[in-house]
């Protein structure tokens, strides 16, 4: 388990349905091992009192975010649906911060920015603001699923100038092509991420 202390946050990204369910719409190969390893996280973090935020991927029906509307994923997370809601075992600490991202038919990786996915205009969530009031130094993040929404927000959260962890137990990639994960580690250590 990661140390964790006032300075320090959690970011527990898209613990949903869709993703960390076998039959879930976009299930990532082992997504429901994930789920106690962050609540092992996401204890650990709520014992030192730090701050816990939780985002969920939260579509509308049609997006072209989704193949069939001319982007590359099937339908998934659509707002107020099954697949859509954190998985049943996670434990969501009462009163937590839930960011929800693609609401507005944006592509979200990223849990601090939205992309608008025909002009690829980029809007900041409200994560950045709410880590500056806490004077949050340090991320942490676990979820789903690594080389997507993760990796961007690791690469964000670098850029930004926070440290970043990720626990690589607790996190899984979709491996659309064989190698994605492996890549994303790279690409998260070479922006200065410590990936363990
Ligand atoms: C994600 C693909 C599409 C993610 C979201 O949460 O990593 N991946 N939408
Ligand atoms: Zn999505």
């Amino acid at each position: 388990m990661t140390d964790y202390d006032e300075r320090t946050a959690l970011v527990v990204v898209d613990m949903q349905n869709d993703f960390a369910d076998p039959n879930g719409s976009l299930y990532v190969r082992g997504g429901e091992e994930v789920v106690p390893v962050a609540n092992r996280e996401i204890a650990g973090a709520a014992e030192a009192g730090a701050l816990v935020v939780y985002s969920q991927d939260w579509h509308p029906e049609s997006t072209p975010h989704f193949q069939k509307d001319g982007g590359v994923w099937p339908v998934h997370c659509v707002r107020d649906t099954w697949g859509a809601e954190f998985h049943p075992d996670l434990h969501v600490l009462e009163g937590a911060e839930v960011l929800r991202k693609g609401t507005g038919g944006e592509d979200g990786y990223s849990v601090f920015t939205v992309r608008d996915p025909e002009s690829g205009e980029e809007a900041p969530t409200r994560l950045e603001e709410l880590l500056r009031e806490r004077g949050i130094e340090r991320l942490v993040m676990v979820g789903l699923a690594q080389d997507y929404c993760v990796k961007d927000t690791v690469l964000d959260a670098r850029r930004l100038g926070f440290h970043a962890t990720v626990p690589l137990e607790a996190t899984r990639p979709v491996d659309l092509e064989p190698g994605d994960g492996d890549r994303a580690t790279l690409q998260m250590r070479e922006a200065g991420a410590d990936i363990g």
